[in-house]
């Protein structure tokens, strides 16, 4: 079951200029960085407001044949994902597929901060690349 909206995923080329853009611009402050080689991101999450809510993911490319370089160079700079929290990554996959969506892995990857996730393609999602994050 999707329980809440994680985050939202934005694609940028440069990081640390993203992350004092929307300081400076919008008041939202990072808490939490981290780089994830599996994925090939550097990201940042930022709090908005008090932090209860979803958070916002600032996710910059390491390599060239990442998904984020391969957005960027597509679609340029912009809403890359929509990630919702799940209690159980594994059981929310098999029941998506049961429906005839593709979801991309076998077996759930690593996502931030010991999260598990796995991904919805988004040609069998309206257009938006849904991510699916069972917390650690
Ligand atoms: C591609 N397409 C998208 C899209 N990426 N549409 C909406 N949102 C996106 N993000 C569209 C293209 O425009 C194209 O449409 C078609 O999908 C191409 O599909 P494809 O040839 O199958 O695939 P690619 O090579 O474009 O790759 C798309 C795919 C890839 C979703 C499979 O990006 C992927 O594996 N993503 C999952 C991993 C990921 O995104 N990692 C970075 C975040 P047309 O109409 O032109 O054919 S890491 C993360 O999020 C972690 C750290 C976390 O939160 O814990």
């Amino acid at each position: 079951d999707f329980l809440r909206i994680d985050h939202v995923g934005i694609a940028v080329a440069d990081l640390d200029g993203a992350v004092k853009f929307y300081a400076e611009t919008f008041g939202m402050h990072c808490v939490h960085e981290e780089t994830n080689e599996d994925q090939g991101v550097r990201e940042a999450m930022l709090a908005v407001g008090d932090g209860s809510g979803p958070r916002l993911q600032l996710l910059a490319p390491l390599r060239p044949d990442s998904a984020i370089a391969k957005f960027l160079d597509r679609a340029g700079p912009g809403l890359q994902q929509l990630a919702y929290t799940v209690a159980d990554v594994e059981a929310t996959t098999a029941a998506l597929r049961a429906r005839g969506l593709r979801v991309l892995y076998d077996t759930p990857r690593r996502g931030t901060a010991g999260s598990r996730i796995n991904f919805v393609h988004p040609k069998d999602a309206g257009g938006v690349l849904v991510e699916l994050v069972e917390p650690a």
